[in-house]
């Protein structure tokens, strides 16, 4: 990857800006200008929030776009939105799902449901190299290549419905990739026998090669598996289950007061599948899970948990019930002896505090303190973990571990701190991911925008500071400090290790199939025409050979419904059926040039005599 990243030169300009920044404090502070007060009282809860003309945002935001099926970037604190990573959707801004490239990974599919991203690890932290996002409809998982923010590998994850909770390793590295199956299934599923029972169904925990993108094992287990997490020691993942009880009506999934947080042992897995204790379906090993097994213990947590989160010291899992007002703290250094039998399942649990109505997801400061986002009572809930713990083994009438409170508008989902799921946890801004924004933006018809708040959570008290619209739907999100990813500029090994980029125009033909290779260098395509004729599968090879870091290239095929992106020094392609005879503009769609508009080409497509 390093021979594509920017110059050290260019990349030391943030250096040198930050000194100047500095400089200038310490110069503006001599001269008076910044009083000290001013300072201190930065200290207190109040964030620099504003970013002004020019400046950059301290934070990437990824967040993941449900059911429009992409995922999207932005800055915080501004929380404007960068781009939109295209992922299990068409997008005609940048061709997505209209290249043969970006075709071929979606398999035929133009829908998705994207809830979790989240990014590539070395040593409990981020390093900035992907992104991974489940997609819930068709279920599948996607990888992000963080370094040109483009998709780079879907796959199916086999016998699951409802592909839900995604979590990669924390550490050391990130090599597995798990994936929860929310919706219990028959696993052949090929509507024969006994499928209409579903006593025989099962939940499916999906450990995927975070590497080669392939899937490794699927652990089968008798409950549903809900959201996703791993540990910080590379030893565990965690699954909530709130149909613990395998049922298939609400009724039936909210009849026990108690379900499941299912612990999976990576090394009982490991040793499981050297043994060879699984039986292949579908060419997939597949390991049964189930309490005894050895490969999963199964925690009871009250009544239909969603969240799951780690503390970023690695030392709690917090998972909560949505119909219980608690949240339950797992001691992860309890679970050995749980495994080995020392322990009930029951008691890792080392705190399980009230802290109000529909507890879903749980962020945290790095200072102790844990956010829970509360569904019913439309807040954010400050706890401290250690104060709950205590007051857990010595109850004091009265005492609460909660410190503060915070109403948000309206129901919140996810709820995420900045670099919360990374042992740097640095406390300072929290997104709540709310679902219903009612009248908080001009009304724009019934599918209304949802609300992303911005909190700044960098003193005892938290503070709402600003209300961002959000097309549908952010279920989730992470807050990357912007050191950590370094998106960077293609240079020409890109084009030269490319199979098919085009450094010569030609047309060739095969029977009925044309192959145009085509350059694009602005303000000129490589070819000012090219004929075919009525019928011929005809395929397009775009490269891009201008080197300006910005410069991209549209590729549009006037009423043949073709139109995609290529960047500098990229290739693309795409194959069409020439079934329209007649004279066809092909033009750049991009803004490219002072020229721009005079980027075109003429498609000539020969009538049948
Ligand atoms: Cu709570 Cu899919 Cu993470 Cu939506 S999930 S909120
Ligand atoms: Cu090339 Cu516009
Ligand atoms: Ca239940």
């Amino acid at each position: 990857m390093s021979k594509y990243w920017l110059p050290k030169t260019l990349r030391s300009r943030r250096g040198i800006l930050f000194t100047f920044l500095t400089a200038s404090i310490a110069t503006a502070l001599v001269v008076g200008i910044v009083s000290v007060p001013s300072l201190v009282e930065a200290k207190k809860n109040k964030l620099r929030t504003e970013v002004h003309p020019g400046e950059l945002d301290d934070y990437y935001g990824f967040f993941s776009g449900g059911h429009s099926g992409e995922v999207r970037v932005l800055g915080l604190p501004s929380m404007r939105l960068l781009k939109r990573i295209a992922v299990f959707n068409v997008d005609t801004g940048s061709g997505w799902g209209i290249t043969n490239e970006s075709k071929a990974m979606m398999g035929g599919m133009i829908v998705g449901d994207t809830h979790h991203c989240h990014g590539s690890y070395k040593d409990g932290t981020y390093d900035g190299k992907y992104l991974w996002v489940n997609d819930k409809a068709n279920n599948r998982l996607a990888r992000i290549r963080l370094d040109l923010m483009e998709t780079d590998s879907i796959i199916k994850i086999p016998h699951v419905q409802g592909t839900h909770g995604t979590f990669p390793q924390r550490y050391p590295q990130t090599d597995w990739v798990v994936v929860n199956s929310e919706f219990r299934t028959p696993v052949d599923n090929e509507g024969k026998g006994n499928f209409e029972d579903p006593s025989t169904y099962g939940g499916v925990h999906t450990i995927v090669d975070a590497h080669k993108m392939e899937v490794i094992a699927q652990v089968i287990v008798p409950c549903n598996l809900d959201l996703a997490g791993t540990d910080y020691q590379g030893k565990y993942s965690f699954a909530t289950s709130y149909n613990s009880e395998g049922g298939a009506t609400i009724s039936q999934m909210l009849a026990r007061d108690r379900d499941w947080l299912v612990v999976f042992n990576w090394d009982a897995i490991k040793q499981a599948l050297k043994k060879g204790s699984y039986k292949v379906v579908d060419g997939v090993k597949m390991l049964d899970g189930k309490p005894g097994t050895g490969l999963a213990i199964y925690i009871p947590i009250p009544k239909n948990p969603h969240g799951v989160n780690i503390s970023p010291d690695g030392k709690y899992a917090i998972a909560s019930g949505k119909v219980s007002p608690t949240a339950s703290v797992i001691a992860i250094d309890k679970l050995a002896d749980a495994f080995a039998g020392k322990i009930k399942p029951k008691d890792c649990i080392v705190a399980e505090p009230q802290i109000g109505l529909g507890p879903l997801h749980t962020t945290f400061d790095g200072r102790g303190n844990a956010y829970t986002s509360l569904f019913i009572d439309s807040q954010i809930v400050k706890w401290n973990i250690q104060k709950a713990i205590d007051l857990y083994q010595h109850p004091k009438e009265g005492d609460t571990a909660v410190v503060d409170r915070l109403d948000i508008h309206y129901q919140v989902g996810h709820t995420m701190a900045s670099m919360a799921e990374t042992k740097e946890a640095d406390g300072k801004f929290l997104v709540s991911l709310n679902k219903i924004s009612k009248d908080r933006f001009l009304n724009v018809g019934p599918l209304k925008p949802e609300n992303d708040q911005l909190v700044d959570i960098s003193g005892k008290k938290m503070r709402l500071i600003e209300d961002e619209p959000s097309y549908v739907e952010p279920h989730d999100c992470i807050i990357v400090r912007r050191d950590l990813v370094e998106p960077h500029v293609l240079d020409r090994a890109v084009m030269d290790e490319h199979p098919l980029a085009v450094h010569k125009n030609a047309i060739e033909r095969d029977g009925n199939k044309v192959t145009v290779h085509l350059t694009a260098n602005a303000p000129v395509y490589g070819m000012q025409k090219v004929e075919v004729n009525e019928g011929d599968e005809v395929t397009f090879i775009v490269t891009n050979h201008d080197e300006i870091p910005d410069l991209s290239h549209g590729f549009c095929i006037s009423e043949y419904n073709i139109n995609f992106v290529v960047g500098p020094f990229q290739t693309k392609s795409v194959t069409f059926t020439a079934d329209k005879p007649g004279m066809y503009w092909i033009y750049c769609t991009n803004f490219c040039h002072a020229l721009h508009l005079e980027m075109r080409l003429r498609l000539l497509v020969k009538a049948k005599a």
